[in-house]
């Protein structure tokens, strides 16, 4: 196992292992490149900007924004200057943001123009007071308080980078859990670095000459690896794209811009697979690709190989663990499985007591590796459950066969993972209960017939409504309007009732068995 320094600023160590090439591009998006110098300058330059605008070590900033060439230079420059980004997905609702700027008690924001709106009502919403509000690539001139992201930039000097620890705080990412607000997960600096060395090195087989695209966001964990901290530690260059990943945006960064490695999600390579722009194999210039959130069905793996002549590497990670610690591994693919633990990572499946069950056997996965998250922040309940000394509890289950080989078998919770994103089935329902004509729902993940899961509800309505006061689409666009839209119900059965137990709790699993006969 390679150790890691006990002294590290990761983004300075990234900085200073590039330094040999300054001219080459370490990002480009749609709109600019940044090579690796320029890189450098901007990182120190932010970090400047930060020190300019009162930012302490140690204080947080919100980031809230789309993926483009800001994103690796606001999130490093804030961890050179030990300052803590806390870097949130964009597609939540004004309520979620409310929440996360009370909860990490973010004293600035940095948010891509578009979000702009939804986070002004997210800041009157709370009562949290952020003292600046910064926007990246603001088409037209702001209003006084708002802060332009280049004009502060152009103003800010380079700093040199703090001298952390490798176990001090570095950044934050939010998880959901099936109830309650979402869990501010806290990352260290070695945890960067471990995933890097762990996986991003020795599993994706990362080296200087490869050209890497992630369809999965860099404020995901997973993307967050497979987009910025691999590739820069080994030299590579990242193609970012800001837009929603559809096949069609991703066939056009895999034709022009000839990635060698591809980071998507089942959901997504269903959808590429069959679409009828799918691109030849010519066309391409992929090496190796990787898939997580969801098991990849086999069939996927087997016709994506068979078409692109290139592995999709299956593996699990959680926001806990900060990246993917059972994989499928180059020369050792066995599509339909998560493969084998990453060597550096344990993995154990436990019974409802504890102990370890044999193989063959299905148990809850628990994981101990060197880049488990520090905790929950200011949520000691959730914490104490899920970091078990060194072990984590991940929520997942799996069996695994006797040549080893883990096969997922579902959530130990209630939680449905949907394209990679967990979606919390109480909450869904919650929302649908809050139209007028509901009376009761109950949400349930099911499988289509590509083998991926997607949510289903089942709705009961009041006394003297019918399905013309509230159709499947009223429904859902309604949680669309409340949720952050990929929440939405993909399909809304009506029932007159809905299965119980005596003491009122809806029996989801008698739903999963109905819809499966
Ligand atoms: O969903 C996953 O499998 C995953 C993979 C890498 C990092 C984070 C996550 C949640």
């Amino acid at each position: 196992m390679p150790t890691c320094p006990v002294e590290l600023n990761y983004a300075a160590q990234l900085v200073e292992s590039n330094a040999a090439r300054p001219d080459k591009p370490a990002f480009i998006d749609d709109h600019r490149s940044l090579t690796y110098a320029e890189l450098a300058s901007r990182i120190a330059r932010f970090a400047g900007l930060l020190q300019k605008l009162g930012l302490r070590r140690e204080e947080r900033i919100l980031l809230v924004m789309h993926d483009t060439i800001d994103w690796p230079v606001a999130f490093l420059g804030a961890l050179h200057a030990g300052v803590v980004p806390v870097a949130v997905n964009t597609l939540l609702t004004v309520a979620d943001y409310a929440y996360m700027l009370g909860h990490s008690r973010s004293q600035a924001v940095f948010v891509s123009a578009p979000l702009l709106p939804t986070l002004q009502e997210a800041m009157n919403q709370g009562n949290h007071q952020v003292q600046h509000v910064v926007v990246s690539q603001s088409p037209s001139p702001l209003a006084a308080p708002l802060l332009d992201f280049e004009a502060l930039m152009s103003q800010a000097d380079e700093v040199p980078a703090c001298k952390t620890l490798a176990d001090e705080i570095a950044f934050w990412l939010y998880s959901s859990g099936s109830t309650g607000q979402p869990k501010g997960v806290v990352h260290t600096h070695a945890n960067l670095w471990y995933t890097a060395e762990l996986y991003g090195k020795p599993i994706l087989g990362l080296r200087e000459s490869d050209v890497v695209f992630s369809a999965a966001k860099l404020f995901f964990a997973y993307g967050l690896g497979n987009g910025l901290t691999f590739p820069l530690s080994v030299g590579a260059t990242t193609l970012l794209m800001a837009e929603r990943p559809t096949p069609d945006a991703v066939f056009k960064r895999l034709t022009t811009g000839q990635p060698t490695v591809f980071c998507g999600v089942p959901t997504l390579y269903a959808s590429m697979l069959a679409s009828p722009s799918l691109p030849a194999a010519d066309q391409v210039r992929l090496r190796v690709c990787a898939s997580a959130g969801e098991a990849l069905p086999k069939d996927l793996g087997l016709r994506f190989r068979e078409h692109f002549g290139c592995d999709i590497l299956d593996g699990i990670g959680s926001t806990e663990m900060l990246h993917i610690f059972l994989s499928n591994q180059p020369g050792d693919i066995h599509y339909g499985t998560t493969g084998k633990p990453v060597p550096g990572y344990e993995v154990d499946l436990r019974d409802e007591h504890g102990h370890s069950v044999p193989v063959g056997t299905i148990g809850d996965l628990y994981i101990k590796g060197p880049s488990a998250a520090l905790m929950y922040w200011n949520n000691r309940p959730k914490t104490i459950d899920t970091y078990q000394g060194p072990w984590l509890k991940s929520g997942d289950k799996y069996v695994c066969d006797a040549d080893g080989y883990y096969t997922y078998a579902g959530r130990s919770d209630d939680m449905i993972k949907v394209s990679g994103q967990y979606v919390s089935p109480i909450e869904v329902e919650n929302t649908l209960v809050q139209h007028e004509a509901v009376l009761e729902a109950a949400v349930i993940g099911v499988e289509d017939d590509a083998g991926l899961t997607k949510t289903m509800a089942y709705v009961v309505l009041r006394d003297g409504r019918s399905g013309d006061d509230a159709t499947e689409h009223d429904l859902q666009a309604f949680v669309k309007e409340h949720l952050a839209p990929f929440k939405y119900p993909r399909t809304i059965h009506f029932l007159d009732d809905l299965p119980k137990t005596a003491t009122g709790k809806i029996q989801r699993f008698k739903l999963r068995q109905l819809h499966s006969h």
